[in-house]
């Protein structure tokens, strides 16, 4: 199809992770922009399409899976991308510590099998691989630039510098347009249940209506750089947009600790959170990352990207959407 307002055929952008956040907002705003978008799905038992449910019948789908090569190759050969987005992971670090194989497979293998895809089918297709500020773990420097060094805490971080590192090595070794974007947290009231920022806003949700009393956290000292997910992709986007390929870190240069969290997401409802906020041991880590915290100047620099949501704003849009969801004034997340 052409672009209605400069008559060029529109670009075509493959996302893996289209069902998970940021797969979400970066949907939207591709479309937005005109572009054509394509969403890698694999299979479940039942459909989870919950955060691209607004944007049924605008997205085309394809059935492949990051543990299965061929499932890759035939999605490019099919869809043939000018860009392609590779979000999809086992992204969640706790998970890793008891699934650090399946993580390896999917969050640092996956990478290879899609960096593998791109070279053989299309080595012309711009490629942008979901790094993180993970791999910089227990820090080498306090605020992290693009050239901190790594040193992962999890088999999650461990598997995310494995991705970022082959990715480089594609580019160098045969010339792909492939970035690697070093995003710290970035959040969204379509985060997943299980990440403390959301678990945070939607007990605090169930807390001030009456659904719960009490909410069970793990280390509330643990400091991380937490922007907003719809700002995350557009700098997704801007990377791909670079007539070179260039890795960044994405941040917005401030750090808060879990309590601060709390503290602000009770108070949002005018509740004392630590009333409510208990302490289980249950959800610490055998080795955790104690303080996140970017230097996003390059960013700004080259990109011209900065974040628009600032920590307050954030936590008041989290908890005000988990209010009108479990009230029933908001059908689903999108
Ligand atoms: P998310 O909500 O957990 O979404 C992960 C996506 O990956 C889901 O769509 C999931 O599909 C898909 N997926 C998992 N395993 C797969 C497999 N084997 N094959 C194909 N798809 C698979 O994650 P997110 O927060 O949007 O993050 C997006 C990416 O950025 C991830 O790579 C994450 O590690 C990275 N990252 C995130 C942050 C952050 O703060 N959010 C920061 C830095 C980097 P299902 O829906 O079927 O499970
Ligand atoms: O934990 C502490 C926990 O699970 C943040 C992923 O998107 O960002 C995310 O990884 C902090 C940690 O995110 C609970 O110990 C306390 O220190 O929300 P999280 P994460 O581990 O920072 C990076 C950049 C990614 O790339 C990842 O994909 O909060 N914490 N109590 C808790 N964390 C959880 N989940 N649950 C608690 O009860």
């Amino acid at each position: 199809m052409a672009d209605s307002t400069t008559g060029s055929p529109a670009r075509r952008a493959l996302i893996t992770g289209i069902t998970g956040q940021d797969g979400s907002y970066l949907a939207e705003f591709l479309l937005d922009r005109g572009y054509e978008v394509v969403g890698m799905v694999r299979r479940s038992s039942t459909v989870n399409y919950e955060r691209i449910a607004h944007l049924m019948g605008r997205i085309e789908f394809h059935s492949g899976d990051l543990l299965d090569q061929f499932s890759i190759v035939e999605a490019l050969q099919e869809h043939t991308p000018d860009e392609v987005y590779n979000l999809a992971a086992q992204s969640f670090v706790q998970t890793s510590f008891g699934q650090p194989v399946l993580t390896g497979e999917t969050t640092a293998l996956g990478v290879t099998r899609m960096l593998d895809a791109v070279r053989l089918v299309d080595p012309s297709i711009r490629f942008y691989q979901a790094s993180s500020s993970e791999m910089f773990g227990k820090v080498h420097e306090v605020p992290q630039t693009e050239s901190t060094p790594f040193h992962p805490r999890s088999p999650y971080g461990v598997a995310k510098v494995y991705g970022h590192w082959i990715t480089v090595n594609y580019r160098e070794s045969y010339g792909l347009h492939a970035c690697s974007g070093m995003l710290f947290n970035h959040e969204s009231p379509r985060r997943g249940l299980e990440f403390v920022t959301r678990k945070i806003s939607h007990g605090v949700a169930q807390i001030a209506l009456g659904q719960a009393s009490e909410l069970r956290l793990g280390n509330l000292d643990a400091k991380r750089d937490w922007g907003f997910a719809g700002d995350y992709v557009d700098a997704m986007w801007r990377m791909l947009q670079q007539d070179e390929p260039e890795d960044f870190v994405i941040c917005t240069g401030q750090t808060h600790s879990v309590q601060e969290f709390c503290q602000a997401a009770f108070a949002r409802v005018g509740l004392d959170w630590e009333k409510h906020v208990v302490v289980d041991q249950k959800y610490y880590r055998p080795a955790e990352v104690d303080l996140l915290v970017g230097d996003g100047s390059q960013a700004a620099d080259r990109l011209g990207w900065r974040p628009t949501i600032d920590f307050v704003q954030l936590v008041e849009m989290m908890v005000d959407a988990d209010v009108a969801l479990l009230e029933g004034r908001l059908r689903n997340l999108s």
